[in-house]
């Protein structure tokens, strides 16, 4: 199947005011049909990223609706914003705020309850991967959400796969390796519907740059990426969008 490249900029807690307008005028120079660009800034700074006509979306929802929950995001509010995404399970959403795989699950549905695309980021730690078990942690944090929302529940979504130990550390997966995650994954939702293996967005992320989008964005299954340090820079993330194309 033919899949529309995304190119996702992370801006995790970084980022101001400022930059969204030297970023959000770089991008409005790139802009292209061919690839959809979506920032996800701090929450404060929603509003500035839509007056520039740019996708939008949050880091993280809360699974709840609203109510006494001090500090939360809702995933409602967002939407009102003008949010079109959001990620769910983000590994420094995993690790560091303990959100496991029901409480991603939990907020995967929130977002789409709220007409919110979320971007659901799986992967796994050095650890497991040396002790070979990088698929079987990957199964059971996709799993999670299939097994409370049916796999129909993905069309409408995009995932991430993004291995912990690429993360902020400047250790890239290989295209190989990025490829051979993406396969397993895109097979094994294809056992369960091939329509959803077929159309699924799969993207990459964990230190991609724009020396080495390239060569992980033309591998058969990885359909973009999901940047974090580089989208914070111009130049860098302006080039990572037109490597998709
Ligand atoms: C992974 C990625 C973006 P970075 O978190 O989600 O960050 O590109 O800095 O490794």
């Amino acid at each position: 199947a033919q899949r529309k490249p995304i190119v996702a900029g992370n801006w995790k807690m970084n980022g101001s005011v400022e930059l969204v307008s030297e970023i959000g005028s770089a991008i409005n120079e790139c802009k292209n049909e061919q690839v959809d660009i979506i920032i996800f800034p701090p929450a404060p700074l929603l509003l500035k990223v839509v007056e520039f006509g740019i996708s939008v979306g949050t880091q993280t929802v809360s699974e709840f609706n609203s109510g006494a929950f001090t500090g939360e995001l809702s995933a409602e509010l967002a939407k009102q914003l003008g949010a079109t995404h959001t990620l769910v399970g983000h590994s420094e959403r995993r690790i560091i705020f303990g959100e496991s795989n029901e409480s991603v699950a939990d907020k995967f549905a929130k977002a789409q309850e709220n007409g919110l695309i979320p971007i659901l980021c799986v992967g796994e730690t050095e650890q497991q991967r040396d002790a070979q078990e990088t698929e079987m942690v990957v199964a059971e944090q996709i799993n999670a959400v299939i097994s409370k929302l049916g796999i129909a529940a993905l069309l409408n979504s995009v995932l991430a796969y993004e291995p912990v130990w690429a993360i902020g550390t400047g250790k890239t997966a290989t295209p190989e390796q990025a490829q051979a995650v993406h396969k397993f994954i895109r097979d094994m939702l294809s056992k369960q519907s091939e329509h959803v293996g077929d159309t699924l967005q799969i993207l990459y992320g964990g230190s991609v740059n724009d020396k080495n989008s390239k060569s992980l964005f033309i591998q058969p299954d990885i359909d973009g990426g999901l940047i974090g340090g580089a989208s914070l820079k111009a130049d860098a993330f302006v080039s990572i969008c037109n490597s998709a194309l």
